[in-house]
């Protein structure tokens, strides 16, 4: 018979109903339960993309398309995948242990999320290896994936979509962004390659894409009274103006890789009400989701993962 592989594939996970806002937004905040205000604040950013996020579809389609793509490519193995996420069920150890239950032995994982950091993929990856320990698999974890050449790819294509339909004269006062999560100052310290390997995505994809103008900045930070990294990329969007008068920004949210609340909130609206003030112009590419582009990068970062292993 075939070999039988489990793929863990890690997300950060989202409420898939309004009702599990508060369970979530919790467990978030590491037990603490949010404000009523907080909670209201939250509540209204879903309600403002349509009610509620379309990650939890979006996650579990990429997960199965994975699937798919590498038992198509290895006739030897049969890869069988959970998803495991981060703030909301199934958590990663629930993932884990399904395995366990299902006879599985030896599993890879991936997180969804192509940047490494202490406080992202490092906590996946760590809550993955010990409840992997626990049940005796042995699994092979991937750090990261920010320089694959096909999910630079991906976005050099559909940046060059975006690009194709700005006319030529207004090309030279367009600028990129690229951003990724904030993430609390105090990693910088730490010697976390998180800010790095984001500017590192940034250069490879406006390298190949031929971007005359672009930059990094940062999104999504947390609401603590702790520094987090900078530029936002809203007060980026006006220094920018103010210091180069460009007139059209192309937000790149790499940092993500499916159309959520962080993209959908924080770029399409509150980026986009900066711009509007300014009287410029806001495009945002389409993000990879499923798309057979990026889930062919992700297969490719699994299938190497695992030929390193022997
Ligand atoms: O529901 C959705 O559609 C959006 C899901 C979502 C994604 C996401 C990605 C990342 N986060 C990262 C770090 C932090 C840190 C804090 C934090 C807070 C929130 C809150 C919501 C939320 N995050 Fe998230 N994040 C998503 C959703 N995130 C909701 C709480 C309210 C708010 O601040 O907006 C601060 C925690 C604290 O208070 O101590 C830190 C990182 C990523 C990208 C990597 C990954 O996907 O794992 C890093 C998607």
């Amino acid at each position: 018979g075939k070999r039988k592989m489990g793929l863990l594939v890690m997300a950060y996970g989202t409420p898939r109903s309004l009702d599990e806002v508060e369970s979530y937004y919790t467990h978030i905040r590491r037990g603490r339960k949010p404000s009523e205000e907080q909670l209201q604040d939250l509540t209204h950013r879903y309600e403002m993309i349509g009610g509620i996020s379309p990650l939890a579809k979006i996650t579990e389609e990429q997960a199965l398309r994975l699937e798919e793509e590498l038992n198509r490519r290895f006739s030897d193995v049969e890869f069988k995948s959970y998803l495991g996420l981060k703030h909301i069920d199934p958590f990663i150890e629930d993932a884990v242990k399904q395995m366990k239950e299902d006879g599985i032995t030896e599993a890879v994982s991936i997180v969804l999320a192509p940047h490494y950091s202490t406080f992202s993929v490092k906590s996946y990856n760590g809550r993955a290896a010990e409840e992997a320990e626990n049940v005796g698999i042995q699994l092979t974890s991937i750090d990261q994936w920010y320089d694959h050449p096909k999910f630079i790819d991906y976005w050099v294509t559909e940046i060059n979509k975006v690009m194709g339909g700005i006319p030529s004269a207004e090309k030279e006062k367009t600028v990129v962004i690229f951003s990724a999560h904030s993430l609390p100052e105090r990693i910088l310290k730490m010697g976390d390659p998180y800010p790095d390997q984001l500017k590192e995505t940034a250069d490879l994809i406006a390298v190949k894409a031929g971007i005359p103008h672009y930059t990094i900045g940062w999104q999504s930070a947390g609401n603590t009274p702790e520094p987090w990294i900078g530029p936002d990329v809203q007060d980026l969007t006006r220094d920018l103006y103010k210091e180069h008068g460009y007139t059209s920004y192309v937000y790149c949210p790499v940092g993500f890789v499916a159309d959520h609340l962080e993209v959908l909130f924080d770029n399409d609206y509150e980026c986009k009400v900066v711009t509007e003030e300014l009287g410029v112009n806001y495009y945002r590419p389409a993000m990879p989701n499923a798309k057979d582009e990026f889930i062919g990068a992700l297969a490719d970062v699994v299938s190497e993962a695992l030929t390193q292993e022997g």
